[in-house]
Parts: structure tokens; C-alpha cells; sequence
């Protein structure tokens, strides 16, 4: 009789022990729930922020279609030297009636592949008629 007992006890225990394994299981982290709010967020607007310039300058040339000019602008503080570059003008009506030589005030974007005019004014009509 106390042999018998002692098996019943060996038996208790053991399912005791097998108890224990799915609570180990639960321990383990889920990896499909891991960081769900981590996105990678766009960081092109900051950027597109600080590409907008104004400076004076002078034009040398506009493409036949207008879409384009060249312009010897003025030093820009903190961003570029006086220097002659490209600028696209996406809305043509910003440079009508302006001419090589003419003297502009004028805002640009410059976060795209070329710097883009947004705003223009002519301050000053070239001198050689
Ligand atoms: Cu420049």
C-alpha cells in the first residue's frame, strides 16, 4: 500500500511539472505585434521649408518657350554666392513682359532638381532698347 502511494505522488507531481510548459510558451514575445506604430515618417516637407529663397538679379536669357531663364543673381546669406543658374518658371505669366537684361526681385524653391520661381517681379527694365 505505501508503494502505491508513492506512485500516485510520482504521477501528481510529474503532471504538476507538465503544467508548467505553456506558461513558458506565453512568455515569448509575438513578433507580429512588435513596434506597430513605428512608420517611417516623410521628412520632405521640413526640407522644402528651408529651400525657399528670395534674392535680386539680373536676367541673361529666357529659353523661346519661357519655361526657363537664366539669372545672374545677387549673393544669397548663408545659402550661395552671386552666381548665373538656371531657374524653371512653372507659371509663364510670372516673367511676362520681362527681357534679358532687366533687373528682378524674385522667390524661388529650390528642394526639386532645378530651382523652381514662385515669385517675380521686375524692379528695373534693361537699359539697350
Ligand atoms: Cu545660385
Amino acid at each position: 500500500m505505501r508503494i502505491f502511494c508513492s506512485v500516485l505522488l510520482l504521477v501528481a507531481l510529474a503532471a504538476c511539472g507538465g503544467a508548467d510548459a505553456p506558461d513558458e510558451a506565453d512568455a515569448i514575445p509575438d513578433p507580429t505585434v512588435e513596434n506597430p506604430a513605428e512608420e517611417a515618417p516623410a521628412d520632405g516637407p521640413d526640407e522644402a521649408l528651408g529651400s525657399v529663397h528670395s534674392t535680386e538679379g539680373t536676367v541673361h536669357s529666357i529659353t523661346p518657350d519661357r519655361s526657363h531663364l537664366r539669372i545672374d543673381h545677387d549673393p544669397i546669406p548663408d545659402y550661395m554666392e552671386a552666381m548665373r543658374m538656371p531657374f524653371a518658371v512653372e507659371d509663364t505669366t510670372l516673367i511676362s513682359g520681362v527681357e534679358p537684361g532687366d533687373r528682378v526681385a524674385f522667390t524661388f524653391d529650390d528642394s526639386g532638381s532645378i530651382a523652381q520661381i514662385t515669385d517675380l517681379d521686375r524692379i528695373e527694365e534693361a537699359e539697350n532698347e
